[in-house]
Order: C-alpha cells, then sequence, then structure tokens
C-alpha cells in the first residue's frame, strides 16, 4: 500500500453549502494525499456519482481514493479501496470481493479488534474515536490517546488516529506514536480549507 498521512473524510454536513469536489480539491492542494468519500444518506446513485467525481478528482491529482462502506460502488468506480466498520461486511467477505490488490481498511475501537483486523489481513485501521466527535453516530466513548499507545506496542499493520482531532489537540495524537490523522469537521468544515491542511502536513512533517 502507498504510503499516506493526511487523511481527509468527506462530511458534506459541514461543506456550508460548498460544493464537494471543490472542497476535497482544496484539501488535497493543502496536502491531504488520501481521501474517502463517506455519505450514509445518499441513495446508491448519487453515492456512485459523487464517488465518479472524486475518482477523477484523485486521480488528477494522484491521490488515493477510499470508498466508505458501499463496496459495489468503489469497484464500479475503481477506487483504491474500501474502509468498513465492525458492522460491516466481515473483512474476509470483503477481501473476496475486493480482491488482494485492493485497500481494506477497518475501524477499530479496542485492541482486540486492532489484532483481530490485523490477522484478517486488513491493509490499515481506524483507531478511535481518540476525543469526543459529532461526525458518527452510535460511535463509541473516546478510547484517548492511551488506545493509540497501545496499538503501537503491539500491532504492525498502519493505523490512522481518527475522532474529534484538531489543529489544537494534534500534537498529543502525534505524541502518543501516531504517524498519519484522518479528519472529517476539521478539514471540510474549514473556512480555509487548503490552509487547515497545509498546517497539518507542516505539523506532520515536523514530527515525522
Ligand atoms: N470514525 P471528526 S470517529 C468517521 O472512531 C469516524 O472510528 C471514527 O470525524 C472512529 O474528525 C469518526 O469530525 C468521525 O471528529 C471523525
Amino acid at each position: 500500500m502507498r504510503e499516506f498521512k493526511l487523511y481527509a473524510i468527506t462530511g458534506e454536513e459541514f461543506h456550508q453549502g460548498r460544493d464537494l469536489v471543490e472542497v476535497m480539491e482544496e484539501a488535497i492542494l493543502g496536502g491531504v494525499d488520501i481521501i474517502q468519500l463517506r455519505d450514509k444518506t445518499s441513495s446508491k446513485r448519487d453515492v456512485l456519482n459523487k464517488a465518479k467525481s472524486l475518482r477523477e478528482l484523485t486521480r488528477k491529482h494522484d491521490v488515493l481514493f477510499i470508498v466508505n462502506d458501499h463496496i459495489d460502488v468503489a469497484l464500479a468506480v475503481d477506487a483504491d479501496g474500501i474502509h468498513i466498520g465492525q458492522d460491516d461486511l466481515p473483512l474476509a467477505e470483503a477481501r473476496k470481493i475486493m480482491g488482494q490488490d485492493k485497500i481494506i481498511g477497518l475501524s477499530t475501537h479496542k485492541i482486540e479488534e486492532a489484532r483481530e483486523a490485523e490477522a484478517g489481513g486488513a491493509d490499515y485501521i481506524g483507531v478511535g474515536p481518540i476525543f469526543h466527535t459529532n461526525s458518527k453516530v452510535d460511535v463509541v466513548d473516546p478510547v484517548t490517546t492511551e488506545y493509540i499507545k497501545q496499538v503501537v506496542a503491539e500491532i504492525n499493520i498502519p493505523f490512522v488516529a481518527i475522532g474529534g482531532i484538531k489543529l489544537h489537540n494534534v500534537d498529543q495524537v502525534l505524541d502518543a506514536g501516531a504517524t498519519r490523522i484522518c479528519m472529517i469537521s476539521e478539514i471540510v468544515g474549514a473556512k480555509d480549507v487548503k490552509g487547515v491542511c497545509q498546517q497539518f502536513t507542516k505539523i506532520l512533517a515536523e514530527k515525522g
């Protein structure tokens, strides 16, 4: 899997009416090197159309493109991979459908899930929510930076820290050992999306 560090997930409820592709392009221009289309409410057809647009954008800028949950959409647009949660299609079934060459990311909220993801062949895991987040419904309580430390000590596949990460608290995440960070609201809800991403890029370069 190609290396990535700054991961942005779409969250159109934070876009303040701005165009999806424009917001994500600003993020890429600020240094985001992987984007995920996450849309829990639109029709399959609408998700497909958004995925097509974002696939075109990510090809243009040569950054990774991941689709949340919709495996069929991911395959239809030739995304680089999918991201799934603990209640989605199991990893083994997802791998059968996606094949060996595609990226499969899995959300984890405790070390047992991280171990299972690694044993099951996930390409990367999400580790979170580190802090309180309003961007995901039914999310578990914050796992804190302690969970990052556990994963660093035990798990050998790449991981991204996620959940409530902001410019003002990212240092805690990196100090705990994370080298890849993932955000929705702090990026796509920013007035200056590109500027915020440039700041994260700089921080990652300094700490990395
Ligand atoms: N997954 P924000 S937390 C999509 O812990 C998602 O698995 C999480 O949004 C997890 O950066 C989360 O706005 C929401 O807090 C992240």
